[in-house]
């Protein structure tokens, strides 16, 4: 039944059941960290919120079925479900990344886990045929972002798939960009894919979470192992919070990718534009592969202007009204950011502009407003 359903279905009933207490249709927030038992160890298949929580299951089993995985876990932020991921490794193993990724990411990897003796190689990976020659047998993980944060950079997940399943590696993605509704990871061959849920999946900028999806039951164990073991868990509340956002995602999804085309090309035709970002554009240099591992190119967008200054970004995201100049993204609600000096502050410059992130760039996060009263707020930032 479940295999049957189309993702708009999906969104809505995926993974879900009417709760057995008494039916109610929608998953009741269960507050409590704790179960009672009825003789030492004999409970109802909880005893503790850490380990399970049946509003944090439900959610569980929506994201499985979404990225037509089958197991899902949440986490309390998207970092600490890639923190999870990182705990499978052991000092000595190496990991290849794309070097275009969230700054909070490349600040985990390089401030955290290079502490504890895993070794990162940050490459780029518009040439998937780049990726084999930095493989060691030491090389336990790849991690890629696709599209990426902030260029907008696309990743071929199956070519990177066939070199994994070759060396037997494990391959993560990082879809939170793309959503299910426009990409699954899975289906092309990773083993893990993430989610920063406090953006799309979520999608009204009103909780911070992450998830974690996979197929494979002894990987799903060692997880949920971790999960529990380090406990960084999210509340009932919050799974509530995204269970309702999730239902409405295919929708969200849709309208995003619509207004985030007519902004797209408003900008490219803009003569105070230089350049613009996005996976659309037909001379986008990974296009093609766009085009066969998506089904749209969804809401995110970055550009510079011709003013290329630090001070020529700061008036234009200044001058925006409708836009609200804020980190995070995939809201309801558009937001304009400035990478260089926010989200990706915490990856050094030198390192940052080898990959294009200039002072000058700027990244929009397109909402589901009306198209033309973000045009209008563009024009006017823009004049
Ligand atoms: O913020 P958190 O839920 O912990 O997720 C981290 C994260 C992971 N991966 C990607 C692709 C992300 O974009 C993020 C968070 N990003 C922002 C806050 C941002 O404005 O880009």
């Amino acid at each position: 039944m479940e295999e049957d359903m189309k993702f708009n279905t999906k969104t809505i009933h995926g993974g879900q059941q009417h709760d057995p207490a008494y039916g109610a249709v929608m998953t009741p927030i269960y507050q409590t960290s704790t179960y009672a038992q009825s003789i030492p160890g004999k409970h109802k298949g909880y005893e503790y919120s850490r380990t399970h929580n049946p509003t944090r299951n439900a959610l569980e089993n929506a994201f499985a079925s979404l990225e037509n995985g089958k197991y899902g876990l949440a986490f309390g932020s998207g970092l600490a479900a890639i923190d999870a991921v990182m705990k499978l490794l052991k000092p000595g193993d190496e990991v290849i990344s794309s070097n275009d990724l969230y700054g909070g990411t490349y600040r985990l990897f390089t401030k955290i886990f290079e502490d504890f003796g895993i070794k990162f190689r940050f490459v780029g990976l518009n040439e998937s045929s780049n990726v084999e020659r930095f493989v060691t047998e030491k090389t336990k993980l790849i991690w890629v972002e696709t599209p990426t944060n902030p260029m907008m950079n696309i990743i071929d997940i199956k070519a990177i798939a066939e070199v994994t399943k070759k060396h037997n590696i494990l391959l993560a993605v990082d879809n939170t960009f793309a959503t299910p509704y426009l990409q699954r990871p899975l289906d092309l061959g990773a083993d893990i894919v993430m989610h920063s849920a406090t953006k799309y999946m979520g999608g009204h900028s009103d909780v911070v979470m992450g998830a974690l999806i996979v197929k494979d039951e002894t990987l799903a164990k060692q997880l949920y192992f971790i999960q529990n073991a380090s406990g960084a868990i999210c509340g009932p509340q919050d799974s509530f919070l995204v269970l309702r956002g999730i239902k409405t995602l295919h929708v969200r999804m849709q309208r995003h990718c619509e207004n985030g085309e007519a902004i797209a090309r408003y900008l490219r035709n803009h003569p105070k534009v230089d350049k613009v970002y996005w996976p659309g554009f037909e001379d986008h240099p990974n296009h093609h592969i766009a085009k066969a591992q998506m089904d749209g190119y969804g809401g995110m967008i970055s550009f510079s202007t011709k003013e290329d200054s630090l001070q020529g970004a700061v008036n234009v995201v200044q001058k925006l009204k409708i836009f609200t100049l804020a980190e995070s993204l995939g809201g309801v609600e558009s937001l304009a950011g400035h990478p260089a000096s926010m989200t990706h502050a915490s990856i050094p410059k030198e390192e940052r502009e080898k990959t294009g992130i200039k002072d000058s760039l700027i990244r929009l996060s397109v909402g589901i407003e009306d198209i033309n009263d973000l045009i209008i707020d563009l024009e006017q930032a823009l004049s």
